[in-house]
């Protein structure tokens, strides 16, 4: 079970539906799929969607890096020598969707070589995650809209709402109307995306303090250090840390620093073989977990859902598993399917999900 080749293959899909938010705005996949193949023939797959904004990864960064840097390093590895890879990756700083796609595609390539699911592999807790939606920025009537419609759908009941504008009530506005429209029985969090400073973001939570927020996240910039200390002091509710924490170190260090009190796990950028990490410090630390969403597509969605169900913490609070639903197309051959709220892990080996060659054809854009 060596590693023989590593490849990067550019696509775009367009959104159906651009999803906005205060770090930036999205109207096309413009992702990566990697593969990596082994020596028994075994083809491990995974998705790396580049955010600029937030990594400074981009579709040619990334392609680059897995190419030029990590594939020459795994090469000739055995796929179970995991921590081995990581170790090689990790002499690389930053690009984490670009080693993240890398660590995935191994996993999946594992799964397939031992006939096992990733979930199995990584603790094999549960079988599905229920699912949350995220609502970007609109008006506030198509805001509740679109969630009635995820709702009625999907049998979604869980809504992450971005916020972080200016003034910000035009977002206060948007939750009071989703809570007033959908009613006590849905959770409603929200996600600043570093948008507000942290004395908007305190009057913006106080004044929703009647509203029943789950949680709230990144609502303004990390690197400010005393004001969100300030801020996360006076939440009632857990304070997920997203954007500021990428790695396991960043987590402690918010965690023990007092500037979060909550994580996003989010698959596309530590993997599985961080995301384990983050998953356990934070159980050692006490704090929630939420898998977030990095903008995934259908197979980003499946990492994200594998990752979750594995373990107890992760599946205990909705993962964002939704965004894929807003794409105009996918590259799978068996489209996911969110059933009662839920998404499932597939059965088969690793991920359980194929690329449609059709499509990949038909969306790739380096020939
Ligand atoms: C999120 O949770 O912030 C927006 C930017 C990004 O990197 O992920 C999304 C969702
Ligand atoms: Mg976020």
């Amino acid at each position: 079970m060596k590693i023989t080749a590593v490849e990067a293959i550019p696509y775009t899909i367009p959104y159906a539906k651009p999803l906005r938010f205060a770090s930036g705005e999205v109207y096309a996949a413009e992702h990566v799929l990697v593969r990596v193949h082994t020596d028994e023939g075994v083809v491990g797959i995974a998705d790396a969607p580049p955010r600029p904004f937030t990594y400074g990864e981009t579709q040619a960064s990334v392609i680059a890096a897995v190419e030029g840097i990590f594939a020459p390093q795994v090469v000739g590895v055995r796929l179970v020598d995991r921590e081995l890879i990581a170790s090689r990756l990790a002499r690389t700083v930053g690009n984490p969707v670009a080693k993240s796609a890398v660590d995935m595609a191994v996993w999946d390539a594992l799964g397939r070589t031992l006939d096992l699911t990733v979930t199995d592999l990584l603790g094999g807790y549960t079988d599905r995650m229920r699912v949350s939606h995220m609502l970007g920025f609109d008006e506030p009537q198509a805001m509740v809209a679109e969630a009635e419609r995820m709702r009625d759908t999907y049998g979604i009941t869980t809504f992450k709402v971005k916020v972080g504008r200016t003034p910000y009530r035009r977002d206060t506005a948007v939750v009071r109307a989703l809570r007033e429209g959908l009613g006590e029985d849905v959770e409603l969090y929200v996600d600043g995306n570093r948008g507000w400073s942290p004395a908007e973001s305190a009057r913006a939570m106080h004044e929703m303090a009647d509203v029943g927020l789950l949680f709230a996240e990144e609502l303004c910039p990390a690197d400010d250090v005393l004001g969100r200390r300030w801020l996360v002091r006076q939440c009632d509710v857990p304070f997920i840390a997203d954007e500021s924490a990428v790695t396991p170190a960043d987590v402690t260090r918010e965690i023990l620093g007092g500037s979060a009190t909550a994580v996003s796990i989010k698959t596309a950028r530590t993997g599985f073989t961080y995301s384990q990490r983050v998953h356990h410090l934070a159980e050692g630390l006490g704090v929630e977990v939420v898998m977030g969403n990095q903008i995934d597509s259908q197979l980003g969605s499946m990492c994200t859902v594998a990752f979750g169900a594995a373990f107890r913490l992760t599946s205990r609070r909705a993962g964002e598993l939704s965004n894929f639903l807003d794409m105009s197309d996918d590259l799978l051959t068996e489209p996911l399917r969110i059933v009662d709220g839920h998404l499932a892990v597939r059965p088969g080996a690793g991920l359980g999900v194929e690329v449609d060659p059709d499509k990949l054809a038909r969306y790739r854009t380096d020939r």
